[in-house]
Formats: structure tokens, sequence, C-alpha cells
């Protein structure tokens, strides 16, 4: 049976990676595969997380990270907390392509996107994430990313909980509130596609795009742009991408990992599973996943804190099937 392409993404992306398996079937190179597979979920607001007019920060405003990578030369093209240009992955792409940079932030990413012809200036909240911002606003004991500081409200301090849903209380002056813990990272916000493509002559690329955490402090950068965290490739061996608390997960380069110990023989089952409770013996509290791919296109996630699902098309299926993964 043929081998390639194979398209796998983080998460139920379905239309996502119909694109890129439509892109890479015709004869697509991988990386143009993955750009096109990251554009369609950003078009689409897959999730109503990925791409423009999702996940506030503590200003209300949407700020992207993407990146993308080729296994076959190395090279890698991002842009972190970009503001104004709807088109992530696109701009981490011409990062890759026009510029001997690898990763561009803040308003010189958007500057350079803009540059190379992308549109923009623009606004990229919607009425869903000004409305989700607002919501938070007004809530006083709000969930955010600050710790050991006493917010002037005078609630808190907070202790950042990660795809937490428990009702908690907290003393404010005006006596004890109760409130749902928002997931700042969580099952339902789920923020971020990351994919691999293998094209037809057995090429892998890799390539991510997000909004990043809810109501991160303006600035913030996630794992999203970062070679080695929220994915990684290298054509001998195979590729990861990664999804989930990007601010723990950035410290430990969990698709790093489970490319180099595929290369020392790891399956890829076993790969994800070690650089996932890597993570987890430090940060038992922590919420993530990795998908990983060979360069034989066999797969497998692991997850933890979270029940985690990947999609995957590959020529011995008619259409997308999606693959879940408990922790
Ligand atoms: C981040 N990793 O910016 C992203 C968020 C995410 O599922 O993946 N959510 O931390």
């Amino acid at each position: 049976p043929k081998k390639f392409p194979v398209v796998v993404s983080t998460w139920p992306f379905i239309e996502a990676v119909r694109a890129a398996w439509r892109s890479v079937d015709k004869g697509s190179s991988a990386v143009e595969a993955v750009v096109e597979g990251c554009s369609a979920c950003e078009e689409l607001r897959c999730d109503g997380t990925v791409g423009p007019g999702g996940s506030p920060n503590e200003n209300g405003e949407t700020m992207l990270d993407a990146l993308i990578m080729d296994g076959v030369t190395m090279e890698v093209g991002a842009v972190a907390a970009m503001r104004y240009v709807k088109d992530g992955i696109r701009a981490a792409w011409l990062v890759m392509k026009h510029s001997q940079h690898t990763l561009l932030a803040g308003e010189g990413a958007s500057a350079f996107a803009i540059s190379m012809g992308l549109p923009g200036p623009m606004n990229l909240s919607s009425p869903e994430s000004l409305k989700k911002w607002l919501d938070w606003k007004e809530n006083r004991c709000q969930p955010n990313f600050r710790k050991n500081v006493v917010p002037a409200n005078g609630c808190g301090p907070y202790k950042p909980k990660h795809g937490g849903m428990d009702v908690s209380t907290e003393s404010c002056e005006m006596g004890t509130i109760e409130y749902r813990l928002i997931p700042l990272v969580g099952p339902h916000n789920h923020d971020t596609i990351s994919m691999a493509v293998i094209d037809k002559m057995g090429h892998i690329a890799v390539g991510t795009s997000t909004n990043g955490a809810t109501f991160k402090i303006p600035g913030r950068v996630g794992d999203g742009p970062i070679a080695g965290s929220s994915a990684y490739a290298d054509d001998e061996v195979g590729g990861c991408g990664a999804t989930g608390d990007g601010d723990i997960m950035m410290r430990f380069l969990p698709c790093y990992q489970v490319v180099e110990s595929m290369r020392q023989g790891m399956k890829p089952e076993q790969a994800a599973k070690d650089a996932v409770s890597r993570i987890a013996r430090k940060f038992p509290d922590f919420v993530g996943a990795v998908v990983a791919v060979d360069k034989n296109g066999s797969h497998a996630g692991a997850c933890h804190g979270w029940t985690f699902q990947y999609s995957v098309r590959d020529p011995n299926m008619d259409d997308v099937q999606v693959f879940t993964v408990l922790p």
C-alpha cells in the first residue's frame, strides 16, 4: 500500500486536514501543504480559537504566534505576538522564504508581513473576542496569568490553574465571589493547530498557528513560534506537533524531544509519551499533548490533563480520521 502523502494535525480540525491533503495530493510540497492546512484553520477560526478573532489578551486584543519548519533544509520561519495581520502561517512562511531570520516578533513581524504583501494593518478582534474580554473584565476576581501580585481590585492573588473547570471562591472587598474558573488553556479553548505533512516525495514539514493563551499579558509569546516546542521536523526521522499550556511546554521543547527520541529508536507512541511525562514529572497540573509521526507515516499521540484528539489523512483512508488519546 502507498504510504504517502500523510497529513497529521492536532485536534479534530478536519477541514484543515482536508485542505492540506488536497494540496499535497495534487503534488504540492510538504511546506506548501502545511501552509494551506493551517491557513484553512485560520480562515475558519477552527474551534473559534485559531487565527484572528479569538483569545483576547489582557487588553482585549488578539495577537498571533505561528511557525513553519522544513524538515529537509531545517529552515524555520516564525512570527510571535504579531498584531494587525490575520495570516499567521503565511507570515511565518514569508519569514522563512524572504529573510535570513528565523523569528520576527511584535510590530516588526506585522510590518514585515505587510511589506511582503499580506493584507493589513487590520484589527484582529471579533465580536466574540470582545465579548469574552468584556465578560472577563467585569468579573472582579478574574483568573489571569499574573502571580504573586495582589490586583488593584482587591482580589487574589490568583493562582493560575490551566484547564481547570471547577468552581472556585475568592474573597474580595465585596465579600466572597464564586465563579467558574475560565480555562485559560483548556479542552474548549484549543487555540492551536499544529500540523505535520509528509509529501509524495517523503519529505516532511510542520507548522503551527495559534492566537495563544486567553487573557495573556500583552507581549507574551507562547510555545507556538518556538521551533522544537510546538513543532519540529527532520526528514531523516519524522515530525511532531504540540498543543497545550505553552508557558510550561516551551521549557521542555517537547517536539524536539519526540523527534530525537525517535532518532534513538523509539516508536512514535513511546516518544510521545516520554516527552509528555518529562513535563508532567515537574508540572503535574500541566495540560498538554503532542502528536508524533515518523518518516514512514506511523503516528501516535500522548496527553496529560485532558483528553486529546488528533486528525490524520493518508492514502489508505477515504477521508480524515480522528484519533482519541486518553491521559
Ligand atoms: C499557547 N500552546 O500559546 C498555545 C495554546 C494551545 O491548546 O495550544 N492551546 O500556549
